[in-house]
């Protein structure tokens, strides 16, 4: 709509994120690029001469962000900052959190085309890991860059005994000095993030740009069952301690406690199961899964965990199964502050039709709130699907997000 000054090249955009897409594991489904592996070191050192290509200043932070910067007029103003995530899901798509590291690119380029120079310096991050990686947490990269990565975490070992601290150092980041470097109230003067919207509501509203009211909190669980492994022929149904039967009823708990009417809603998903020792004639001793609860609530998060673990205890006993639930991670729910709506409203609606909603997928956006305030803009993703790869949007539709986005850049600069 109208002449824009900032307006993006949708070709280029188109070329960048096809270019990020070819950085994958081909032994794996869909568009597969988990933190730490090869194939995120080169998309990474991709985006990085990109960036360098655009005049920015490039550094990899203590927590092994990396992040480009263009100096403002006013350098005594903290930045104002855009970023996203460039890791995938295993079998995921070429959007998620690829669009709003790219579109912090284009809009940097487009800045340095046109000699605009903005009172703050703008940073464009690409946060480390902000799917949940192999050490049980996720938004490692945007947790350490506000100092939310305990000891406890750094120590967390993955599959191959690699601890999170290592892998960090072997990114380039600087572990010990996490705290000492992490940034503090004050020290980001506002953080913007475009994403895909991973749900169905922009494309059934017929919408093409979404307002993020605010995000959901997201707490992991991690729940051993164990019971007494044993032969699935000569054992009785009555003297048997199966880890399996047990860990489906707790898998169907956490359904129906998530299907009940709250005036919020919750969603409550186990998608990681691993059964030991997954043989057929084998009756299952041992049962370890991962479950995740989500809302805006984050209090009835809190009660429905209570309320699961009773029903452990129950299921435990009348099993005599032994069950140890433990937290993995906690990410707080997070409303987007009124102002900030209305900015990014204003910005979007030059742009396109646009409306508001709350976001049900986590973002590094949870971890930047807990040090500034945050907006986020959405893109439709085609039939709602994401973390798959059928993931879709529009290239058309995401040169108007990213539009929306310098719109609102220059707004509160
Ligand atoms: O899981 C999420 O909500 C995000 O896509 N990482
Ligand atoms: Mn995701
Ligand atoms: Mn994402
Ligand atoms: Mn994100």
């Amino acid at each position: 709509m109208g002449d824009f000054s900032l307006k993006p090249d949708p070709k280029r955009i188109e070329r960048d994120i096809e270019t990020m897409a070819t950085f994958v594991d081909r032994s794996k489904p869909g568009w597969t690029r988990r933190p730490f592996t090869p194939w995120y070191e080169q998309g990474r050192n991709w985006l990085r001469r990109q960036m360098l290509a655009c005049g920015m200043e490039v550094e990899i932070d203590a927590a092994s962000n990396l992040i480009g910067r263009i100096k403002g007029s006013e350098p005594h103003l903290p930045p104002i900052m855009i970023g996203s995530h460039t890791d995938t899901v295993t079998g995921g798509g070429r959007f998620d959190g690829i669009v709003g590291v790219l579109a912090g690119l284009e809009i940097a380029r487009r800045l340095k085309e046109t000699g605009t120079v903005l009172r703050h310096s703008l940073e464009v991050v690409d946060f480390t890991a902000e799917e949940p990686s192999e050490f049980g947490i996720s938004t490692i990269g945007s947790r350490g860059m506000v100092n939310n990565l305990t000891e406890e975490m750094l120590n967390r070992r993955d599959m191959t005994g690699l601890t999170l601290r290592e892998a960090i150092k072997r990114a380039g980041g600087d572990p010990e000095r996490i705290g000492e470097r992490s940034r503090k109230k004050g020290d980001v003067a506002l953080y913007l993030e475009l994403h895909i919207e991973q749900g169905p509501v922009l494309e059934q509203t017929d919408n093409k740009l979404g307002v993020v009211t605010g995000i959901v909190g997201i707490h992991r669980y991690r729940v051993v069952v164990e019971g007494k492994e044993n032969h699935a022929g000569t054992t009785p149904m009555a003297l048997r301690s199966d880890a399996l039967t047990g860990a489906s009823r707790l898998v169907l708990e956490l359904e129906s406690l998530c299907r009940e009417p709250f005036a919020e809603p919750v969603v409550g998903t186990v998608g990681k199961l691993h059964v030991e020792p997954n043989a057929a004639n084998v009756i299952p001793g041992r049962v370890v899964f991962e479950l995740e609860v989500r809302s805006l609530d984050t209090e009835l998060l809190e009660q429905i965990m209570l309320r699961f673990r009773k029903r452990a205890s129950e299921i435990g006993e009348s099993q005599t199964l032994n069950i140890r639930i433990d937290c993995l991670s906690k990410s707080e729910a997070i409303r987007v502050d009124e102002r900030v709506q209305r900015v990014i409203a204003e910005a979007c609606a030059a742009t396109a039709k646009t409306v508001f909603l709350p976001s049900g997928a986590g973002h590094d956006a949870n971890q930047l709130a807990k040090i500034a305030p945050i907006g986020m803009i959405f893109v439709p993703s085609r039939d709602g699907r994401s973390h798959c790869p059928e993931e879709w949007t529009d290239y058309g539709d995401i040169a108007l997000g990213v539009e929306a986005l310098a719109r609102s850049l220059l707004s509160f600069d």
